[in-house]
């Protein structure tokens, strides 16, 4: 490794945000570390298919020796806390393990750049969430939901990741660290699971318009997301990262549109107008407790980062339906 090269930790590089970030790392020129979590992760192979220059850790955000190597290791300049229980319905049949992941694994990885003496030297970026807001009527997000707006968290995950959110904030003022938090609205594209409602309504359009799938079963229709491209939104975190003082920072399309409205045109990019015929609703994905309208204002990571997105709504569901059925035509 060359000295002159910048380094940075990502833990989640498993999942959606970290495989956008780790390219956009290695275009920059860093040495890309990745912690990767169990015995026999089955994601390990194709991830370094796809990315061979990652050098890959293992690790767990509930294990703080662990955390405590892969901080020497790596000994980053930047560290990107993505890892998390991030499904929001598997939050409420597992909030223990969300409580400890997503929360507790937030206090973790500050603990272990503070006690290898990296207080100073490591700036650390922390995924918080929309989920924080709770969309009620008390607290609706008006002209959007900002960095001073208040919490009201929905979900076990919501809580967990509002103890992160606060202990990261507390990091920074009490020890003077580096550590800037995204308030990141709904990002989506052809990296996101299928456990996620908007992967989930792209694949199923472009199957059910080759004949290869007969229905779409899906919870509720009418909660309101502000949706946006992952890619737009890795970019605004790494910009964080290089911002001259640590802050919060909301990530956010500006615009919401319902479940059904995703639905609507994720069929009609297909050609199916009467999407009606094709779902189905099941309250196995419903949620207790649910956040009825989130809608973010950018305006602070557009004015202070110079933050742009490139995607729109409509681009976003054109993209994500194209790559499904160019991956199902293929
Ligand atoms: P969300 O994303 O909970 O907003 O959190 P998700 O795509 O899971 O749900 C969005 C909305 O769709 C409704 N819904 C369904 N959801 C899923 N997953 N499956 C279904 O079949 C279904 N039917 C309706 C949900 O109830 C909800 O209202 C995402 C995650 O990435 C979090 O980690 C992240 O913090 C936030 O976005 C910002």
């Amino acid at each position: 490794m060359s000295s002159s090269k910048k380094s940075a930790l990502v833990t989640g590089v498993t999942g959606q945000d970290g495989g956008h970030l780790a390219a956009l790392l290695h275009d920059q020129g860093y040495e890309v570390f990745g912690l990767i979590r169990g015995q026999n992760n089955s994601r390990k192979g194709p991830l370094l298919d796809e990315f061979p220059f990652l050098n890959l850790i293992e690790g767990d955000l509930t294990d703080p020796q662990s955390l405590v190597r892969a901080v020497d290791i790596s000994s980053p300049d930047e560290l990107y806390n993505l890892g998390a229980i991030s499904h929001v319905g598997y939050s409420f049949r597992n909030p223990a393990l969300t409580s400890d992941v997503s929360g507790k694994g937030v206090l973790n990885v500050l603990e272990a750049v503070r006690l290898t003496g990296r207080a100073e030297t490591t700036r650390v970026y922390q995924a918080s969430t929309s989920e924080m807001f709770g969309g009620l009527d008390y607290n609706r997000p008006g002209a959007g939901y900002d960095e001073s707006s208040l919490f009201h968290p929905r979900s076990p995950y919501g809580v967990a990741k509002l103890y992160g959110h606060w202990i990261a904030k507390n990091y920074r003022e009490s020890y003077g660290m580096f550590v800037s938090c995204g308030i990141l609205f709904n990002h989506e594209g052809e990296r996101r699971g299928p456990e996620f409602v908007t992967r989930k309504i792209t694949q199923a359009a472009a199957r059910i318009s080759l004949g290869q799938q007969d229905e779409l079963v899906l919870g509720d229709l009418w909660p309101k997301r502000d949706w946006g491209y992952a890619g737009d939104y890795v970019r605004g975190m790494w910009q964080m990262m290089q911002h001259d003082v640590p802050d919060d920072f909301v990530l956010a399309s500006g615009e919401t549109h319902s479940v059904e409205d995703f639905v609507r045109a994720a069929f009609s990019r297909v050609g199916i107008e009467d999407w009606t015929r094709y779902v189905r609703q099941d309250p196995e994905f419903m949620r207790p407790a649910e956040v009825d309208i989130l809608l973010g204002n950018p305006a602070k990571a557009e004015s202070v980062l110079g933050w742009r997105r490139e995607y729109n709504f409509e681009q976003l569901v054109a993209r994500m339906v194209d790559h499904d059925l160019v991956v199902l035509t293929a």
